[in-house]
């Protein structure tokens, strides 16, 4: 059998076609706007996800110059309001999962399963452009008259309906939410049929990368979880212009209702957005490493059990309102801590004994581990109801949350060091990223652990003052001083940017990394591949480029047969 399989002959070889697109149509801007390429929704994705996380980090740096202070004056209590609501919105809705399943997935899922694109790639257009009309959208409260949404990222009932939230940003930011909403609904079942249907040859289940893997658990998460919210926003909706009365006692409605439904999405979108991350990091500690995973199998597992608890667990959020039964949410909440510990093992076992190259991708996936197991560990004292209603709606709990998303900050953040060269074609400037890659983990650090203090001391979430207890401001300056170097960590991603413009070319395969996105060319043709490596294991680059190491591979020989047809893009 050929090592490689040959182009058919209507398809030019790699190098003449490298840097040309055969694609005939429109250019320039029409071209972005009609594009069904994704690539380029998914750079799309990307470019509009890391602004929302600096519109995002904006809000929270005037958050923590406001609170370095017992009774700053820098914004007013009625502003405080909107600032903390639209940063946790912005950075939840508008930034995390969009960069995680829009951005990364977009681009990288197709690709290492050896597909020319995904399934239904003007649904992918879709989804883009209403995740991105739906941005504006909620931003655009800022403009109104009464100002942004003020009621939290949560949104609690009745405090969001007409009466007590009167003005239209909160309409906004339902609008808003909606259109992200179905966004984020199409893509997952776009993600589910391009895994399906549309892997290469030779790639089945149980040789799809983790990261892949972990991107078909999470769209199962999405078409579970987020159509309870659009529902669940309709009612808001109604509730506050048709005249019902879903959540009001008033009507005979249920103010908790709201609660139910929104962390019946809430909680598994905390995994919608981890469970990415867990994949990159995966995939990231393997290749510098030099090993293959540790323990594949068992990682997929713990992804599918991790899945499953996160939808019986909601009620956690719920412990002080009095009417969940405490023991059954408390145990289930308990028992993801048994697969997540899996995880945890098999990176440790993955990077045993391996020869491990600390680059800034691999330095932000070790940060990465390393502070969501703060948050991890956290959220245990936090699942237990005693302590829960202690700790409930202090900064115990804004510092658990944020340990566990600045470790997804960070894993955005290897996302774009790790597979940012295979789509730009170039990579960035290394030194600059461990600079940047140390004021991030040393900054996250300086802003949570005081929160953690803070939160047992008893200072409150969502105040904009503390005149009456000075006391707390040393440990809120730490937290100050944490969040600025934060924000240059920031800079300096952009400075990087800037810096390596077109600067180091990367090559197919700079980091000798093992899936199949590393086969193709840096950045891939128009619809991905000219040609495939046989796929024998998880890990089919790595055995292309290492013959000898192949027998190391997971998986078996049976199916080499499988592998000698050539993939060919079914439409263009
Ligand atoms: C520079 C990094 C960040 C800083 C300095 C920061 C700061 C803060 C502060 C001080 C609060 C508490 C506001 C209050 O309760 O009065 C807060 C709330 C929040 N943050 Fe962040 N944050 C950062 C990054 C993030 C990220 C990356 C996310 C999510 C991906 C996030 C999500 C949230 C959420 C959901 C809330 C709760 C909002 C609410 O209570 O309604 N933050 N943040
Ligand atoms: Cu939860």
């Amino acid at each position: 059998m050929t090592d490689v399989l040959q182009p058919p002959a209507d398809i030019p070889a790699h190098d003449e076609a490298h840097g040309h697109d055969e694609h005939h149509g429109p250019t320039g801007i029409l071209k972005w706007i009609t594009t069904t390429d994704h690539k380029i929704i998914g750079l799309s994705y990307t470019v509009t996800s890391v602004i929302m996380m600096v519109i995002g980090g904006f809000f929270a740096e005037i958050i923590r110059a406001q609170l370095a202070t017992p009774n700053g004056h820098l914004v007013s209590l009625a502003q405080y309001n909107e600032l903390f609501t639209m940063h946790g919105s912005v950075m939840i809705y508008l930034f995390v999962g969009p960069f995680a399943f829009g951005a990364l997935a977009n681009i990288i899922v197709p690709i290492q399963i050896g597909a020319p694109d995904m399934a239904f790639p003007r649904l992918n257009a879709l989804s883009y452009w209403l995740y991105l009309t739906g941005s504006i959208t909620m931003l655009s409260g800022f403009f109104t008259a009464g100002g942004a949404a003020n009621f939290g990222w949560v949104g609690y009932a009745p405090l969001s309906n007409s009466l007590n939230t009167p003005g239209s940003g909160a309409d906004l930011w339902i609008g808003g939410l909606l259109l992200t909403g179905f966004s984020a609904i199409f893509t997952g079942v776009n993600l589910c049929a391009t895994i399906f249907y549309l892997r290469a040859p030779g790639m089945t289940m149980f040789r799809m990368p983790i990261f892949t893997w972990n991107l078909l658990v999470t769209a199962i998460l999405i078409l579970l979880a987020f159509p309870v919210l659009t529902a669940g926003l309709i009612m808001l909706y109604a509730d506050r212009h048709f005249g019902t009365h879903i959540y009001s006692v008033a009507g005979g409605g249920v103010p908790v209702l709201w609660q139910h439904i929104f962390w019946f999405w809430g909680h598994p979108e905390v995994y919608i957005l981890a469970l990415p991350f867990f994949g990159m990091a995966t995939e990231i500690i393997a290749v510098f490493s030099r090993k293959p995973v540790f323990g594949y199998k068992g990682m997929i597992f713990a992804t599918l059990s991790i899945a499953a608890l996160s939808l019986g667990v909601w009620a956690h959020h719920m412990f002080t309102t009095g009417v969940v039964l405490l023991p059954f949410f408390s145990i289930m909440s308990l028992l993801i801590a048994v697969p997540t510990g899996i995880k945890i093992f098999n990176w440790i076992g993955t990077m045993w004994r391996g020869q491990v190259w600390f680059s800034t991708a691999m330095l932000m996936a070790v940060g990465f581990v390393v502070t969501f197991l703060i948050g991890g560990l956290t959220g245990i004292y936090l699942a237990s109801p005693p302590l829960d209603f202690f700790t409930h709606d202090t900064y115990f709990v804004v510092a658990h949350f944020h340990s566990v998303v600045m470790a997804l900050v960070m894993g955005a953040m290897g996302g774009l060091y790790y597979w940012g060269p295979k789509i730009t074609g170039y990579l960035l400037n290394e030194r600059v990223g461990k600079f940047q890659f140390w004021f991030l983990f040393i900054g996250t650090q300086v802003f949570t652990l005081p929160q953690y203090v803070l939160g047992l001391k008893g200072m409150p979430r969502r105040i904009a003052i503390y005149p009456h207890n000075p006391e707390w401001k040393m440990l809120n300056d730490w937290s100050s001083l944490g969040a600025l170097l934060i924000g240059i960590s920031t800079l300096l991603f952009v400075a990087n940017i800037v810096v390596s413009w077109k600067k180091y070319p990367a090559g197919d395969n700079p980091w000798d990394a093992h899936t199949l996105e590393w086969f193709t060319t840096s950045p891939p043709p128009h619809h991905n591949f000219y040609r495939l490596p046989p796929i024998r294991s998880e890990r089919p680059t790595w055995d292309y480029n290492h013959p000898e190491h192949r027998a190391l591979g997971h998986g078996s020989h049976k199916n080499e047969v499988a592998a000698e047809v050539v993939h060919k893009a079914p439409h263009s």
